[in-house]
């Protein structure tokens, strides 16, 4: 069992409680438990077999663990099955709806009995919802609006189209007159790998305007809610974004509420009580006045805090850093000057070699390499040795033609199916930059699958591991990989490690690209360019990175390449 399993198997445990009403320190103990194991990046399962200590882990205690070693040696909890047989899975299905949690839920299924969404949208509109204590008709008609959505179950997108469709809202919005600010907030402006919905705050000195705007918007198919103040929006594309126009003064206590994530949320206020401060999404306010809110930096300085970039802003190292002053310097798009994962119309890129080499220059990249598949990937056209040796000779007469880029040659070469290279060594001892990667047979047992990517690192012509998993988010599952014995084993043998910037892969993701580093592995942002446009998605490669709190002198690719040059392997 991996590690978000685990972690969400804790967080639906803390959900059943609290709709059972539960004691609040053992749901709480549940949910940062949960969190501990998300962010952790050796895997708990192994930690387990090898007999490891699991209470040395933040959150994690005798009781805890004992869990944990059941999950791994069962595959299940018994208390959590328990549970589950006394709330039906319908009930579950409500904690979908947005601005309903488990406290909610806990009152329609223990007050009216509710078990499915159905049963809620039957509720809602007999009006018997907003009768609840502590509930009124607004909860009802939200309910009643929000929950068609939660019953399709939106599948969440690529960072990629949410920053696309986010990033032209928000520009159409700021040519309006009335309109003085305007940003994306929520897990898109965190840059987390997809969206559930879009996000998005404006300043407006008529709210009216800025609405209309929006439903009259080309990517927008319907309007689902409109207030005063807020407004709901369902995109052509079927993903939702949510427009919220605030006063200017609260603008920048809007934006870091509305950014999250909920979780670095729950800090930040708890931080500013005990400051005796209290911070919501108007203001920072001491007693009835407002201290701070017109900015983002006015409300973290308010709670004692520096500004905290949104990409670290998931509860996971960003306050002890904050605390020490040690806030990482993060990567820019600006930093980067070279791109070493790219193909060409020798295997299934759309682009020659020289093409390839203009446009990467005129990006301001001052150096590539050229990596094409090998045979292996036989639908890609992969290149045999022969066919390898002389597309070299192509590139070397290519880089005698133009200036102003260095262009080294290299291979993305298959690691086979039983843990060979899909290519001799004696040439690939001839190449400038080897990649190895697994594309086929991802889902061999984990011990194949190491012994595949340790046999790659121990091969002493291999530079880096490209996209190690193979996952394609939200379509296939990744490889079974051992974290822990491949990053040391990387950092033994000084391979470095890939960030494959493709939105669909994001491979490494956040937490062992941050894993890496903590192993001092150089990391290499790559956009695995199939033509002349593959080299625009480098910035989602770059706000992955970011993510993973690293700076320049993490990543080897901001080096010039003499610099680079000198962190290869022998
Ligand atoms: P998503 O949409 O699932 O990709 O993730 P987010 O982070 O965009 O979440 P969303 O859209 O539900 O809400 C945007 C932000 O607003 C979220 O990161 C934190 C804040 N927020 C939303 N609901 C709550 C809440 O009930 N409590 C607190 N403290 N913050 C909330
Ligand atoms: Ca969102
Ligand atoms: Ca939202």
């Amino acid at each position: 069992m991996k590690n978000d399993q685990m972690a969400s198997q804790f967080e639906l445990l803390a959900d059943l409680l609290e709709i059972q009403g539960a004691n609040p320190f053992r749901i709480r103990a549940y949910r940062n438990a949960a969190r501990t194991i998300f962010s952790e990046a050796e895997s708990l399962a192994d930690l387990v077999s090898s007999g490891g200590d699991l209470t040395q882990l933040a959150g994690i205690g005798k009781d805890l663990a004992r869990q944990l070693v059941e999950l791994v040696q069962t595959g299940q909890l018994a208390s959590l099955e328990e549970l589950r047989k006394q709330v039906p899975s319908g009930v579950l299905d409500m904690l979908r709806i947005p601005g309903v949690g488990p406290r909610k839920v806990s009152v329609f299924f223990n007050e009216l009995g509710l078990k499915s969404l159905a049963d809620l949208k039957a509720a809602c509109e007999a009006g018997q919802v907003s009768k609840l204590k502590g509930f009124g008709k607004k909860t009802e008609e939200s309910i009643l609006q929000n929950i068609a959505a939660a019953a399709a179950q939106a599948q969440r997108i690529s960072i990629a189209d949410a920053r696309i469709a986010a990033e032209a809202i928000v520009e159409d919005l700021r040519g309006l007159p009335e309109v003085s600010q305007c940003e994306v907030a929520g897990s898109c402006r965190r840059r987390r790998e997809t969206c559930g919905d879009l996000d998005v705050l404006a300043v407006s000195s008529d709210s009216t305007a800025a609405m209309d705007r929006l439903a009259a918007h080309p990517l927008v198919e319907s309007v689902l809610l409109r207030g005063e103040t807020k407004q709901r929006v369902r995109l052509k594309s079927g993903v939702e974004l949510d427009l919220r126009v605030v006063p200017e003064e609260s603008f920048g206590a809007a934006l870091q509420y509305f950014t999250g994530s909920k979780e670095h949320n729950v800090v930040v206020r708890h931080r500013a009580k005990e400051l005796g401060l209290k911070v919501n999404e108007y203001g920072v306010f001491r007693g009835e006045t407002q201290i701070a809110g017109g900015t983002e930096e006015g409300v973290y300085a308010a709670v004692g805090l520096p500004w905290i970039p949104p990409e670290l802003r998931e509860n996971r190292r960003e306050f002890e850093w904050a605390d020490a002053g040690e806030l990482p310097e993060l990567l820019t798009l600006k930093d980067i000057r070279g791109d070493l994962h790219m193909h060409t119309t020798a295997s299934d890129g759309a682009g020659t070699i020289e093409e390839m080499a203009l446009a990467a220059r005129a990006r301001g990249l001052s150096y590539i390499a050229i990596t094409d598949h090998s045979k292996r990937v036989s639908m890609a056209n992969g290149l045999d040795a022969d066919r390898l040796r002389r597309h070299w000779q192509e590139i070397r007469r290519v880089r005698e033609s133009i200036e102003g880029i260095e262009i080294l040659c290299g291979i993305e070469c298959d690691i086979l199916e039983d843990a060979t290279m899909d290519l001799p060594d004696d040439v690939l001892a001839e190449a400038d930059w080897v990649i190895a990667v697994l594309h086929y047979g991802l889902r061999q047992p984990r011990e194949q699958i190491m012994l595949r990517l340790l046999n790659a690192i121990r091969n002493p012509h291999v530079d880096i591991i490209g996209h190690c998993t193979g996952r394609m988010i939200g379509r296939r599952e990744g490889a079974d990989v051992q974290f822990t014995e491949l990053l040391k084993a990387a950092a033994d043998h000084q391979v470095m490690l890939e960030i494959n910037a493709h939105p669909s892969r994001l491979d490494l993701d956040d937490i062992h690209a941050a894993a890496a580093k903590d192993y001092g592995i150089p990391i290499v942002i790559s956009t695995d360019s199939h033509s002349v446009n593959g080299f625009e998605v480098m910035e989602y490669g770059v706000d992955q990175a970011r993510r993973a709190g690293l700076t320049r002198h993490d990543v080897a690719n901001t080096r010039s390449l003499k610099e680079f040059r000198k962190l290869l392997k022998g």
